[in-house]
């Protein structure tokens, strides 16, 4: 079956790897729309070979047929432009935070809880790059074992802060002097500092994988802390998960279950440094997990790290595979 797509926020950096992505999955679109901010209306994208002409978004832009809009434009575009889509009839899966948390909006990774697409009313919420790629890893741990408590360590990509995340780093790591530490503080640092500081003490970053992981999961008993890093690396978020189990296992199981569940790549040979690196997962769509071992300080324990491409698996490839389970519903 073939959907006419709209995809809001096309020139920027998730828009542009939408586009991409479409492409590389020969996604069944019959008609694309491309709409940005009147800054960047007008320019010409290219998908499959065919040219399009970036439009401004403004409150009739889904009077067309359109059936599926991907956003990625930021908080205040979606909370303004999303009820506007949906009142048409047009299903918006939306990349920003805006949504995530609403009860009447179904938070989806297709691997982990595709059944929360069955009730949606129009909003579908894409949930945080850092997220995604933990609970992809921990689906297969809670279906088996159940999950008492997890301890999130993120080291997170500068791509997740968009482009000016990226020319800090890049402007950054080419003066070493003193005064470009504070000038750009993420060259040679490791910054403890993702979105904003909330009452708690924890980061808006850190508060969503907490919050996030319980809805996805559907389970609210869930005891979950999280610290999330900003480090010097361009691309893929790296992530340190310690988890507490229900009942007990075997390391052997452990590996067994990591090697055939779905969406993941285990990377796990120590005695050869084989281990998720954020290079090697950099423009692909799995989500790499290794250093698979027992926490033998708690009863059940187990430690894991978590590598996923923040842009692809974290954002763009996760909206388009929920349009693409959307579609198979349809
Ligand atoms: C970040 N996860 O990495 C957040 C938003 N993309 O900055």
């Amino acid at each position: 079956k073939k959907i006419n797509l709209a995809v809001v926020g096309a020139t920027g950096m998730v828009g542009r790897t939408f586009l991409k992505v479409l492409e590389e999955r020969d996604f069944p679109y019959e008609n694309l729309y491309c709409f940005s901010s009147k800054r960047s209306a007008g320019t010409t994208v290219t998908v499959k070979g065919k040219d399009y002409v970036v439009q401004e978004l403004t409150e009739s832009s889904f009077d067309q047929d359109i059936d599926i809009a991907l956003f990625s434009a930021g908080g205040d575009i979606s909370l303004k432009f999303a009820p506007i889509a949906a009142s048409k009839g047009v299903i918006v899966i939306d990349n920003s935070s805006a949504w995530r948390m609403d009860p009447e909006v179904p938070l989806v990774v297709p691997e982990v809880n595709p059944e929360a697409l069955k009730n949606h009313k129009n909003i579908i919420a894409n949930p945080n790059c850092s997220t995604i790629q933990a609970v992809v890893a921990l689906k297969p741990l809670y279906d088996q074992y159940g999950i008492k408590r997890i301890v999130y360590s993120t080291y997170q990509a500068v791509s997740g802060s968009g482009v000016k995340g990226m020319k800090d780093l890049e402007e950054g790591l080419k003066g070493n002097d003193i005064m470009g530490c504070y000038a750009h503080p993420i060259a040679q640092n490791c910054l403890p500092h993702i979105d904003v500081f909330l009452e708690n003490g924890y980061t808006k970053e850190e508060m969503k994988m907490v919050n996030e992981t319980k809805k996805i999961l559907s389970d609210d008993t869930l005891k979950i802390t999280a610290t999330a890093v900003r480090v010097p690396v361009f691309y893929s978020h790296s992530e340190s998960i310690n988890v507490e189990l229900c009942k007990p296992f075997e390391i052997a199981d452990i590996f067994e279950l990591m090697k055939n569940a779905e969406g993941l790549i285990l990377q796990d040979d120590v005695a050869n440094n084989v281990y998720p690196l954020a290079k090697v997962a950099a423009d692909t769509d799995p989500v790499y997990v290794g250093r698979i071992r027992r926490d033998e300080s708690v009863n059940n324990g187990l430690n894991l790290w978590v590598v996923a491409d923040n842009i692809r698996k974290g954002a763009a490839t996760n909206t388009i595979q929920i349009a693409e389970t959307l579609i198979k519903m349809m």
